[in-house]
């Protein structure tokens, strides 16, 4: 791994914290950015009272200077205004897991006397720090004419189907007037319904992000190992966010159900380009980028805190009981695209500085423009007959 960052920070606790180490330099780094993709991550529909604390703002303390990057490790720190209300509070005792969030097996494992002390790590308040980390990385993945954007597929049952990817820039636009990120208004609206029967129903409610990064060029990632698979890290990293229980690259899914004349992206020629008449495989074969467009899908469940009790088991009293009544969210998709964008945005950016080496803005550039496309003049076939020797036969 070129880029290598660590994060800390409770949910309540003072501040979140993060260094990050191989960004390389002369790339533009600006607080107005990362501020952008931190408000978007604060979008209220769906929301509970914490967003209405909060007003996420970056500090950044090392290794961008007059905006620029200088090579040397990032640090950042986003302050928790929720703080204030928790430092000389009387915190009542937590003893009762809620399901589907860490509260019962992170308690077992650390052997906390008391439940919030696995909730305050574990909590998706987490996700600001890791959204401001990879803002960086998308901000500079623009100078490098990679254009990174998700908006909101899925709502509990409402679907958004199809999607027309030309114009990237109205997609954002879209995405940002919309309440619940989703780029068709008449969706939207059936997504906003779904939310607000959730809340009247004191109940939680999931769905689907789907990111599109285009002009990624290809051959980023490798099919000789496992570990060298770009898609494989993408799809891991997306099922890092908490909440996440699927994901899927292109159209997997409905791949899976089909016949392969149907599903392979097939190779056509445009003028010296070689291009691909679907994205089924949502821009990638063998583990590496293709050249077109980069499409996964993350799919996450309702969010564990309901407001309507479900059943547990109280860990002081070792009965039978039902959760409590937590502050939450009723549903977190809307505000979750930022986050998606981001950390996507980590590991597209750490692909491709493994891929063209070097340090600085220059070098990078240079070798991007050299690798881009796929073109007939890129390989160097040999086209005669040949024998698969080894020396030691
Ligand atoms: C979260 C619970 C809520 C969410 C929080 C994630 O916080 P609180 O317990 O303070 O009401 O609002 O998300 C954030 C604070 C955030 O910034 O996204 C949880 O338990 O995961």
């Amino acid at each position: 791994m070129k880029i290598k960052y660590l994060t800390a920070g409770e949910s309540h606790g003072p501040e979140l914290t993060a260094i990050i180490e191989g960004i390389p330099s002369n790339f533009e780094v600006s607080k107005n950015y990362i501020d952008e993709f931190l408000s978007r991550r604060q979008k209220s529909l769906g929301s509970g009272g914490r967003m209405n604390i909060e007003k996420d703002e970056i500090f950044i303390t090392s290794g961008v200077i007059n905006n620029l990057s200088t090579g040397g490790p990032i640090a950042i720190k986003i302050i928790n205004k929720d703080w204030k209300n928790w430092k000389d509070k009387e915190i009542e005792p937590f003893v009762v897991p809620r399901p589907g969030h860490a509260d019962l097996v992170g308690t077992f494992k650390y052997k906390h006397d008391d439940v919030r002390l696995s909730l305050e790590r574990a909590s998706a308040r987490e996700t600001a720090i890791r959204c401001a980390i990879g803002a960086i990385c998308h901000q500079i993945l623009s100078q490098l004419g990679v254009e990174v954007v998700g908006y909101v597929s899925s709502i509990g049952q409402q679907k958004l189907e199809n999607i027309d990817l030309e114009d990237i820039g109205l997609i954002k636009k879209l995405v940002d007037e919309s309440e619940v990120s989703c780029p068709d208004k008449e969706v939207s609206e059936l997504m906003i319904n779904e939310i607000l029967t959730a809340r009247k129903k004191k109940d939680t409610l999931g769905g689907s992000i789907t990111l599109v990064a285009k002009n990624f060029p290809a051959g980023c990632g490798s099919y000789v190992h496992f570990d060298r698979k770009l898609d494989a890290k993408l799809t891991s990293s997306m099922m890092s966010v908490q909440s996440v229980k699927a994901v899927e690259v292109g159209s997997g899914i409905e791949a899976s159900k089909d016949f392969g004349t149907a599903v392979q992206d097939q190779i056509v020629l445009n003028e010296q380009n070689i291009e691909r008449i679907t994205n089924n495989l949502g821009g990638f074969e063998g583990g590496m980028s293709t050249g077109e467009p980069i499409m996964i899908t993350s799919y996450l469940k309702p969010i564990s805190t309901t407001l309507t009790p479900i059943k547990s088991v109280d860990l002081a009293s070792q009965k039978e009981t039902e959760t409590n009544y937590e502050r939450s969210d009723t549903c977190a998709v809307p505000r979750a695209v930022p986050i998606f964008e981001s950390v996507i945005s980590i590991d597209l950016l750490n692909s491709l500085i493994e891929n063209t080496g070097g340090d600085n803005k220059e070098l990078i550039i240079k070798r991007v423009n050299e690798i881009k496309d796929i073109t007939l003049d890129s390989f160097n076939l040999a086209n005669k007959t040949w024998s698969m020797k080894y020396e030691n036969e």
